[in-house]
């Protein structure tokens, strides 16, 4: 490691937590499961197979009191939390075992008593510029030099949490340069033009979502006509020519579907190829994003770790669910589901799921841009939320980290995350009150923020 990048308090925290693990033979691994999650896991799970150590990893959909207790009963002789832990460290303190947390969500306190690495502790935006699977590579870099090659599954985690969108910073730089050198990445000018065989991709696209294009065969075949472009072609066999066509086309769709300029300059962002994969950075976070959402973290584990069975079905699983996602959103935009408040806009996913993406995809291509979006899963006695916001929302003193634990706790619940994306639960029955909530603590937030 080129120990001047980075902080030298982070690097004893890691060599501590390096040392720590190496005194133990069975590890009990946490991490999230989503993709940011699921490679810090991959990670870890390999550095730990190859350090010789016995491991088992469980995975949250996040941690709550409920999870937390499972964290504290059961028998463990050290734990390592990836992604996950962030508003518990007092707790974890107290389990009575060794703990080593890897996180970069909200930074509520710091522990002398547990190894703790978040990069809100070192002036890096945890939210932008470090993200759980970096923590957990510098980690298992900090283990051992030769788990450098596990750096495109951090790279792939980044692109999970949206690091990526407007350049690699921070912490992400430092592991971003170090694989570069290494040969394990290839940074790629950015299109509007999906990767891979573009009849298939543009039909399950959500990012862009196409009105009339997404999910609509009928549609695709009409776009791709009207560039001039033949329906079997794959991304890599375009001619400058066709690029141009098809890019301009879908830039001209978009912009008249209200899309923000903002946006489209996110959607041509830089593409990160991982040779040793075959693919880019953004399709393995949404391989393993997927098996985790659909409740086979193992698969995703599996296949971050290498297993080429677990790639072929992590794969399947993501293409499933990709198809089922612009389903889902077919059906909420249909005029009526998207409800606008005066400073949020939200909508009831309780009957498709994916509430979090959904929240992205409504903002960015079909709801209003300026307005943050929430998503409620209420399909039982605890709803479960989402919200989303941009970059410029949060230039105007949008906070969702402080908005979810504010509004969440109004009504009884917990909730939390980053400024730009956060969630919570609380008892389905008080879902208005918390709108209600939620709308006035925006709205505040913006107020206070002019008058500064
Ligand atoms: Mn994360």
């Amino acid at each position: 490691m080129v120990d001047s990048d980075l902080p030298s308090k982070l690097l004893s925290i890691l060599s501590k937590a390096a040392d720590t693990v190496r005194g133990h033979n069975s590890i009990q691994v946490y991490s999230h499961y989503d993709a940011d999650g699921i490679s810090a896991a991959a990670i870890i799970g390999k550095a730990l197979h190859r350090a010789g150590k016995e491991y088992r990893i469980t995975i949250f959909p996040t941690l709550t009191d409920e999870f937390m207790h499972i964290v504290e009963s059961t028998p463990s002789e050290c734990i390592i939390i990836t992604d996950l832990g962030a508003s518990y460290i007092g707790r974890l303190e107290r389990i009575g075992c060794d703990v080593v947390v890897l996180d970069h969500h909200t930074l509520r306190e710091t522990s002398d008593k547990i190894c703790y690495a978040n990069p809100h502790m070192f002036g890096v935006d945890g939210m932008t510029s470090g993200c759980g699977s970096t923590m957990a590579f510098l980690f298992a870099v900090a283990l051992d030099e030769g788990n450098w090659d596990l750096a495109p599954l951090a790279i792939a985690g980044m692109a999970g949490d949206r690091q990526h969108l407007n350049g690699m910073s921070g912490f992400n730089t430092f592991v971003l340069d170090g694989a570069v050198e290494r040969g394990l990445v290839r940074p790629m000018p950015g299109s509007l033009i999906p990767a891979g065989r573009i009849c298939d991709e543009l039909l399950v696209s959500t990012d862009p979502y196409m009105r009339g294009v997404s999910g609509d065969r009928k549609g695709v075949s009409a776009l791709l006509k009207d560039a001039g472009v033949p329906e079997d072609r794959d991304y890599i066999d375009l001619t400058e020519e066709e690029t141009v066509r098809l890019s301009s086309i879908i830039a001209i769709k978009l912009i008249e579907q209200g899309v923000s300029r903002e946006k489209l300059e996110e959607l041509v962002r830089t593409k990160y190829y991982l040779p040793g994969w075959n693919m880019d950075a953004e399709i393995l976070s949404s391989v393993l994003n997927s098996c985790g959402r659909q409740n086979l973290p193992s698969v995703g584990i599996g296949a971050g770790m290498g297993d080429a069975e677990c790639v072929k079905q992590a794969r399947e699983i993501d293409t499933a669910s990709k198809k089922q996602l612009v389903e889902s959103m077919k059906t909420l935009d249909d005029g009526k589901s998207i409800i606008q408040m005066e400073n949020i806009q939200w909508f009831d996913s309780s009957a498709v799921g994916f509430t979090g993406m959904l929240c992205g995809v409504i903002m960015s291509y079909v709801g209003n841009p300026d307005k943050p979006t929430i998503g409620i899963n209420a399909s039982d006695e605890n709803a479960n939320i989402s919200s989303r916001g941009t970059f410029s929302q949060l230039d105007r003193g949008v906070d969702l980290s402080e908005a979810m634990r504010e509004g969440c706790a109004s009504v009884g619940g917990e909730g939390g995350g980053h400024r730009i994306a956060a969630g919570g639960s609380f008892r389905t029955d008080r879902k208005d009150e918390f709108l209600k909530n939620v709308d006035s603590i925006i709205g505040r937030q913006k107020k206070t923020f002019e008058k500064k």
